[in-house]
C-alpha cells in the first residue's frame, strides 16, 4: 500500500504556493505518493430576486469552459488551464444548478431569458490546471473544484432576524410598513388585530397574508428588504405556521394562547427551522462571494428603492462580518468568506462611456455600507457586469448632441430600438445624497430602463456568450486560485 497523506485546506497563504504546489513537491519527493486531496473554492452567488443570478451563473460558466472570451482572467491568458469540465456536484441532496437547460434557452435558436428560480442549487465546475512560474512546467498538473451555489439573497438578509425578539422585531416591521405607501393596508390591519385575544387561526391567517401582500408589493415598488425572505419565496414551506406570522403592535403582557404570544412562538420557530438551518448548509461553507444588484433598476425606481438597496448591501455585508453573530461565528470555525464582489448587473443596458459612473455609484454605496456595517474583514471589490451582453453601442444624434446609446431587440415587440437610459451623473452623491434625505423623485434626471431579448447568437469554437466584465470578476473572486 502507498502511503496517504490526509491534507485538506486552502492555499498556504504568504508562499505563493497552493496546496497543490506541495502535494506534487511531496508526491514527487516520496515515491509512491499519489492519493492527493484536490482543492475546492466555494462560490457564492446571491442576489435579491430578478438580479441577475441565474443569467451571470449559465454565461460565467459557458465563458469557464470555453475561454476564448475570458482574457482577464490571469490563468486562462496564460494558457495554465488545461481542462475545465462539469462533475456530479459533493453535496447530494441540494438540487443542481440546471446549466444545460439554462444555456439551451439562452443560446438556442429562438434566445429567451431562462425561468425564475427559488431556491439553492449548485454545480461543480473542475480545472485541471498547469503551475504557474518559471519552472510551472517541471510540476504536476493539480485539479481544483469551483462549487457554484446561487441563492436568494432575500435570505440573506433573515440574518438580521436572528440577533431579534419577536417585539423587537415588530417593531421596526411596523416602522417599515407605515414607511412605505405599500404598506398602508396592513398597517391598519395590523393596528385592527386584536393581540391580546386567542389565537384565531384565520385571523391568524388574514393577517400573514396581509403582511405577505405588503412585503410583495414593496418588492415590486423596488424596496430591497422585503424580510422575512421566505413569505416571499416560500417554496415547500408555503402555508405552513412558520411563516404564518406577522407583526404586531406591543400591547399588554399577552396572556398565554393570545395571538401574539402564537405570533412570537412561531417567529422563533422560522429563526431556528428555517433561518440557522440555510446559515449552517450553505451560507456558513462559502469561501468567495458574488452579490448582484440590479443598481440601474434601483435608479429608475427612485430615490427610495436607491436607498434600500444601499441599506441591503450594509445587511449583506454584516452577514459576512467576522463576530457579527456568535452563533454564525461558531459555525464559520475560524475560516472566513475572503472576498465579496458586488457587481452591479445589466450593464450591457449602458454604453461602455458610462460603466465608469455605475461603479462609482456602486462603489460609493458599498463604502457607505461598509461604514454602516461596521465591516473590516473580506476584501471587497465593486464592478459592473452583465451576464449576457444583448446590445451594441451606437452614437445617436439628438438635438445637436451625441448621445451613447445601446441598440437591441425589444423584449415583447421583437423590435429593434436604440436606447440612451439618461445620464448618469460624474459625482455619485448627486444620487445618493437625495437617496439618504428622502426625496420623492430625482430632481435634475430621469432614468429609464428597457428591456431587451437575447439575440440569436453564432459562437465561433472556443468562445462562450458575450458578456461585460466576467473575466474580470472571475479574476477577482478566484483567479487567485488557479
Ligand atoms: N440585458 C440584460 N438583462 C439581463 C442580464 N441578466 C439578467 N437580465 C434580465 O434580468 C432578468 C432576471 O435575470 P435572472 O438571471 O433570471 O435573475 P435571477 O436573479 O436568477 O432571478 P430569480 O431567479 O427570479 O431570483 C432576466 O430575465 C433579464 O430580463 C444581462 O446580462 N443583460
Ligand atoms: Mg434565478
Amino acid at each position: 500500500m502507498p502511503p496517504t497523506l490526509p491534507i485538506f485546506g486552502r492555499a498556504t497563504e504568504g508562499t505563493g504556493l497552493g496546496i497543490g504546489d506541495y502535494l506534487s513537491d511531496a508526491a514527487r519527493a516520496v515515491p509512491g505518493l499519489h492519493l492527493l486531496a484536490d482543492e475546492v473554492v466555494r462560490l457564492g452567488v446571491t442576489g435579491l430576486s430578478r438580479s441577475g443570478k441565474t443569467v451571470f451563473i449559465t454565461s460565467l460558466v459557458a465563458n469557464l469552459l470555453d475561454r476564448g472570451r475570458m482574457p482577464g482572467l490571469r490563468a486562462a491568458a496564460e494558457g495554465r488551464i488545461t481542462a475545465a469540465f462539469l462533475q456530479p456536484q459533493p453535496d447530494m441532496t441540494v438540487p443542481r444548478f440546471d446549466y444545460e437547460a439554462n444555456l439551451a434557452t439562452l443560446t438556442g435558436p429562438a434566445p429567451r431569458w431562462p425561468d425564475s428560480t427559488r431556491a439553492v442549487s449548485e454545480l461543480r465546475l473542475s480545472f485541471r490546471l498547469r503551475p504557474a512560474g518559471l519552472f510551472g512546467g517541471l510540476r504536476g498538473e493539480r485539479t481544483l473544484h469551483l462549487d457554484i451555489v446561487d441563492y436568494p439573497g432575500e435570505w440573506l438578509l433573515d440574518l438580521g432576524l436572528l440577533d431579534q425578539d419577536y417585539d423587537g422585531w415588530s417593531e421596526a416591521a411596523l416602522a417599515r410598513a407605515a414607511a412605505r405607501p405599500e404598506g398602508a393596508a396592513f398597517t391598519a390591519a395590523a393596528r385592527a388585530a386584536r393581540p391580546d385575544a386567542p389565537l384565531d387561526e384565520p385571523a391568524a391567517q388574514a393577517l400573514a397574508q396581509a403582511f405577505t401582500a405588503y412585503l410583495a408589493a414593496a418588492r415590486a415598488a423596488g424596496y430591497s428588504d422585503c424580510t422575512p425572505g421566505r413569505f416571499l419565496l416560500p417554496g415547500d414551506l408555503a402555508g405552513s405556521p412558520a411563516l404564518t406570522f406577522a407583526p404586531l403592535p406591543r400591547g399588554g403582557p399577552s396572556p398565554r394562547g393570545a395571538l401574539r404570544r402564537e405570533f412570537a412562538r412561531r417567529f422563533e420557530a422560522y429563526k431556528s427551522g428555517v433561518v440557522r438551518p440555510f446559515f449552517r448548509d450553505h451560507f456558513a461553507r462559502v469561501d468567495r462571494q458574488v452579490v448582484l444588484l440590479d443598481v440601474l433598476g434601483a435608479i429608475h425606481d427612485g430615490p427610495a428603492a436607491l436607498e434600500d438597496m444601499r441599506r441591503a448591501m450594509a445587511d449583506i455585508l454584516g452577514a459576512f462580518r467576522p463576530g457579527r453573530n456568535r452563533w454564525l461565528t461558531g459555525l464559520f470555525g475560524g475560516r472566513r468568506v475572503e472576498r465579496i464582489l458586488f457587481a452591479a448587473t445589466k450593464a450591457d443596458h449602458l454604453h461602455h462611456e458610462q460603466h465608469g459612473r455605475l461603479t462609482a455609484i456602486l462603489a460609493a454605496m458599498m463604502r457607505e455600507a461598509k461604514d454602516r456595517a461596521d465591516f473590516a474583514g473580506a476584501a471587497t471589490a465593486a464592478m459592473a457586469v452583465a451576464g449576457l451582453r444583448t446590445t451594441v453601442e451606437e452614437k445617436v444624434r439628438h438635438r445637436g448632441a451625441e448621445l451613447p446609446c445601446v441598440r437591441g431587440t425589444l423584449l415583447g415587440t421583437g423590435r429593434q430600438a436604440a436606447f440612451y437610459p439618461g445620464d448618469l451623473p460624474d459625482d455619485p452623491a448627486r444620487l445618493l445624497a437625495p437617496a439618504r434625505a428622502g426625496a420623492a423623485a430625482w430632481l435634475d434626471a430621469d432614468y429609464g430602463v428597457m428591456h431587451f431579448a437575447p439575440a440569436p447568437l453564432t459562437l465561433r469554437p472556443g468562445e462562450g456568450p458575450p458578456h461585460i466584465r466576467l473575466d474580470r470578476a472571475a479574476q477577482f473572486l478566484f483567479g487567485d486560485r488557479l
